[in-house]
């Protein structure tokens, strides 16, 4: 079994719409392993972002990241990180296919809702930088 990290974005939080993504994760079959609220500091988003970091648009994205509370949720599923993607579609909420959650309840590149793991690895290492292990629950 393969396990993700997805932060529920402050649009999600801030409009109220957490439950209806939850809502499409649980009825896809995945399993809530871990979940907490955070407050994203200016330090771990620029882990998190590393890759973007550089961009003339990361200070745009700390604020917004920052701006409300996320909530984190290690979700686990056969083969996870790849249906997740499509579940969400691209990062640009105006390009996503219909019927994804970016194209349902995303407004931009930004605001697109939540962020997933890109890889297996790279999920090992966000759901590290999130969760203790004894916070995610295998029962
Ligand atoms: P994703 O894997 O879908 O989270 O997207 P990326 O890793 O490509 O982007 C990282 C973050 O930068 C996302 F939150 C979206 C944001 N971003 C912008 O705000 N503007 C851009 O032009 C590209 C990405």
């Amino acid at each position: 079994m393969e396990r993700t990290l997805i932060l529920l974005k402050p649009d999600a939080v801030a409009g109220k719409f957490c439950g209806k993504v939850v809502d499409k994760f649980e009825s896809a079959g995945f399993t809530i392993r871990g979940c907490k609220m955070i407050s994203l500091t200016p330090a771990i988003l620029k882990e998190h972002y590393a890759h973007v970091a550089d961009k003339p648009f990361y200070p745009e994205i700390e604020t917004f990241m920052s701006s409300v509370p996320v909530i984190a949720l290690v979700l686990e599923g056969d083969d996870i990180v790849a249906k997740m993607r499509d579940m969400l579609g691209v990062t640009d909420s105006r390009k996503a296919a219909p019927g994804t959650l970016r194209a349902t309840f995303g407004k931009d590149v930004m605001v697109n809702v939540a962020h997933a793991s890109d890889s297996k690895e790279t999920a090992v290492t966000e759901i590290a930088r999130f969760f203790k292990g004894e916070e995610i629950f295998a029962y």
